[in-house]
């Protein structure tokens, strides 16, 4: 059932080392991995942190891959991008240089170690679901249902659109 790829989207998130930097080149590294497209990307947001206060906040943004990599490679595919830009695995929930979150694979739900899918937070993320909401605003979220409804349940004041981004 793989072999003419699926659909994958990427939560991306970076607050440290000149975060829209950081977002934009990982946008462009998404879209050099093998076995794949970058099929459409969202804004720059910017987004109050969730997590320990008095960290900067973050640009956000939310990106659809088309790819033949099955989860578990796209997962180390993402790993190597964060790692490439200088991702350490350090504070729990404290400030990073690049996040790269697996969203949502095809419509499929996946619970392994290293991967559950849909990502198990990202229905309550405003951070996802807004920049998500701009590039595929009729999509089902497996579990949660649609993207519309999820949206008029968190707070969108928390995420802004970035100009020139
Ligand atoms: N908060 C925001 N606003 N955006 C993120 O991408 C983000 N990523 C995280 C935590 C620390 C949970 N907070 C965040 O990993």
């Amino acid at each position: 059932m793989n072999g003419s790829g699926e659909s994958a989207y990427i939560g991306l998130g970076s607050n440290l080392h000149d975060p829209r930097r950081q977002v934009e080149s990982a946008l462009q590294a998404l879209d050099r991995l093998p076995g794949g497209s970058l099929d459409a990307r969202s804004s720059l947001y910017g987004s109050s942190p969730l997590g320990p206060p008095g960290q900067p906040d973050y640009v956000n943004a939310v990106a659809r891959l088309h790819t033949t990599l099955a989860p578990l490679d796209l997962l180390d595919a993402l790993q190597s991008i964060e790692a490439a830009q200088g991702r350490r695995r350090d504070m729990h929930w404290g400030p990073r240089t690049l996040d790269l979150d697996l969203l949502l694979y095809g419509g499929r739900r996946i619970v392994e170690r290293r991967l559950v899918v849909p990502h198990p937070e990202m229905h309550r993320r405003a951070f996802v679901l807004v920049p998500l909401g701009e590039i595929a605003p009729d999509i089902d979220i497996p579990g949660h249902g649609p993207l519309r409804e999820l949206l008029e349940s968190v707070d969108r004041s928390t995420v802004r659109l970035l100009r020139d981004g």
